[in-house]
């Protein structure tokens, strides 16, 4: 008998009951203030996947030996952002009520907020780690308050002062910086102070966002959004080798745009990182 032709993130082929992480795609961008495309994400990296190798050889350890369920992506509709959200809640809800770990791949970056919302219904002293290039914490863009600029603004709305950290953080608007001084942890340009931040952490439950814009456009120019200036693929690394020691309950990678990613690089970085997540998140 022939089986069907069904595609997975490479070796995410556990099954359900049996997997600690289950992955879905949230191919949203309709709120993407400069170049769209990040709706392409999901599909790009599960075939591009197939490009890179199982095993790491930064940890010694392979994803034929863990357990990632890739439930496919979410059917969003176009046009309105609350519906999209409300779509995403509800698949992190399953997931964390079945005492899994959701892994989204975006997406542009406001899809966060409904993984985060169910996150938080979950654990309510719910913390998040945000890497990003951009401080994404207007209270609106143009009028509206859904949006990827806005997005980390509410996150906080939920969970209030002193729970959000933000690193590598290299553009914004001045209240935005502003913002951050009086009601989140902010280091910007790199990840100094990141070991501090998880010692302080402790063993709280962390939601963790990476908006892969965080990279240099030299690195990583397949994104909306380009920043100058960003972190290198190995400085992230060393961050994300810091970010596993948390109780990470939920996490997502966001903004990578295959769209502008001529030589698919960019698209091959976002799945070696994420191969390279889910092996250290795994526990
Ligand atoms: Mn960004």
């Amino acid at each position: 008998m022939l089986s069907k032709n069904i595609s997975t993130f490479i070796a995410c082929d556990c099954e359900y009951e049996d997997a600690q992480t289950v992955l879905f795609g949230a191919p949203f961008d309709g709120t993407t203030s400069f170049r769209p495309g990040t709706r392409f994400a999901s599909s790009a990296m599960r075939s591009e996947s197939f490009g890179i190798e199982t095993y790491s050889p930064y940890q010694d350890k392979d994803l034929e030996d863990i357990c990632v369920f890739d439930s496919g992506d979410l059917e969003l509709p176009f046009g309105s952002p609350e519906r999209a959200l409300e779509m995403i809640e509800e698949r992190a809800a399953e997931i964390l009520a079945d005492g899994k770990r959701p892994c989204m791949i975006g997406g542009e970056h406001l899809v966060t907020l409904g993984a985060v919302r169910a996150a938080a219904k979950k654990y309510p002293d719910l913390h998040i780690i945000h890497f990003d290039a951009h401080a994404d914490l207007r209270d609106d863009y143009l009028g509206e308050q859904l949006s990827h600029a806005c997005v980390l603004h509410r996150c906080w709305d939920i969970l209030g002062d002193g729970r959000i950290y933000q690193f590598g953080i290299r553009s914004g608007e001045r209240a935005e910086f502003r913002f951050a001084a009086e009601h989140t942890y902010m280091n910007k340009f790199n990840f100094d102070g990141i070991d501090k931040a998880v010692r302080k952490i402790g063993q709280q439950p962390v939601y963790f966002t990476l908006d892969l814009d965080v990279i240099d456009p030299s690195e990583f120019p397949g994104t909306g959004t380009p920043e100058a200036g960003g972190v290198s693929f190995k400085e992230l690394m060393g961050a994300i080798k810091e970010v596993a020691k948390l109780n990470i309950v939920g996490f997502d990678v966001n903004e990578l745009s295959p769209v502008y990613d001529q030589t698919g690089r960019s698209t091959a970085l976002a799945c070696k990182l994420l191969r390279e997540i889910l092996l250290y998140f795994n526990k």
